[in-house]
Order: C-alpha cells, then sequence, then structure tokens
C-alpha cells in the first residue's frame, strides 16, 4: 500500500504540472495571449482594429478586425475573442520564439459572428507566410450566447529561431467573419492526444 500511495501521489503531483504548462507553453514554447485578453475591449461591445494595430503581442497585418469586449458574445476561452472580420477580411499575427526543425502544435478554437448574414465562414492558419490549413465555420443557428466554438488544429515544423503565425479571414465581403480564441503553441502533443 506504501508503494502504491506514493505511486498515486506522484501521479497526482504530475497532474497538477500537466495543468501548469498550457499556460507556460504558451509564453515559452508558443505564442502569448492566445486568449486575446489583452487590452481590454469596451465590455458588452467591441474595439474595431486596423492594419499596423495591435492585439497585445498580436498585430493586424491587413484589413480590420473587431476585439470583441466581455459580454458581448460568448468566448471561447475568457471573455475577448477575434471576429477576423473588422469591416472587411483581416489577417493577424505573432511572431515568437521556436527551435529550428522542431515539430509545434497550434491548437485554436473557431467559430463566426452569429449577427448579420449567417452562413459558412471562411480562414486560413498561416506559418511564415504560407497556408498551412484552410478552415471553416457554419454560424446557421448560432447565437451570440451559443457561439458553437469547435477545436482546430494543425502542426508546422520550424525553420528558424523564431516562425511568425497568422490568421486570416477568406469570408470576401462583410464584418461578419470567422471568430477565434484560445490560440495555442506547443510541442507537447501529437494530433491523436490533443483536443479538437
Ligand atoms: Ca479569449
Amino acid at each position: 500500500m506504501v508503494a502504491i500511495r506514493t505511486y498515486l501521489t506522484t501521479v497526482a503531483a504530475a497532474g497538477l504540472l500537466a495543468l501548469m504548462p498550457s499556460t507556460a507553453l504558451a509564453v515559452t514554447a508558443g505564442v502569448d495571449d492566445g486568449s486575446f485578453e489583452y487590452p481590454a475591449a469596451p465590455a458588452n461591445s467591441f474595439s474595431t482594429l486596423r492594419a499596423g494595430q495591435t492585439i497585445g503581442p498580436w498585430t493586424v497585418d491587413s484589413g480590420s478586425v473587431d476585439l470583441i469586449g466581455r459580454g458581448f458574445w460568448q468566448a471561447a476561452e475568457r471573455v475577448q475573442s477575434v471576429d477576423l472580420n473588422g469591416t472587411g477580411p483581416a489577417r493577424v499575427s505573432q511572431t515568437f520564439p521556436t527551435t529550428a526543425g522542431k515539430t509545434y502544435t497550434v491548437s485554436y478554437a473557431l467559430a463566426g459572428n452569429p449577427e448579420g448574414n449567417q452562413g459558412v465562414k471562411t480562414g486560413r492558419v498561416l506559418i511564415d507566410g504560407q497556408n498551412v490549413q484552410d478552415f471553416s465555420f457554419d454560424t446557421t443557428g448560432k447565437t451570440r450566447a451559443r457561439m458553437g466554438y469547435v477545436g482546430r488544429q494543425t502542426t508546422f515544423v520550424a525553420t528558424g529561431t523564431s516562425t511568425t503565425l497568422s490568421f486570416a479571414s477568406t469570408t470576401a465581403s462583410g464584418a461578419y467573419g470567422p471568430v477565434i480564441d484560445d490560440v495555442r503553441v506547443g510541442t507537447c502533443c501529437s494530433c491523436s492526444t490533443c483536443s479538437g
């Protein structure tokens, strides 16, 4: 019993530690503020940010996005999220340290702006400017209270000491685009063990 207790204690401690790397990884081995929580957008409203402006560590490369504030609609993680169409399609990017040759997993939560013209919202994930994943989300029947977030993920092999991760809307017209939140980059997981 002593041996088993020791084992269980070790497992429990490891379990606690296992909860921490998702946050630690986001800082040390991947993106910073993948939850789009900083700066705070107006509660029950949003901020429209245009090319050249930043969302914390993220930069709006082109077009405009809406940074959705607390309470405007359901976030996937904490309270804020990003509509990749502000007044039209946008691209947001963040550059972070990587190790060349190492494989990284990008995971994120995907939904779409349920207002206006409901339907399929499309976009893509880019690594160093190269398209690595197309995504789509159908907002039909979704609401601000029930966004219907789904998990998505892709992997890439870093080619240098830094990598630029981008999310771009390919929803051509309008202010109702794909919505992303809870972006994480890590080296911990194979695709078979990651959620989503
Ligand atoms: Ca968030």
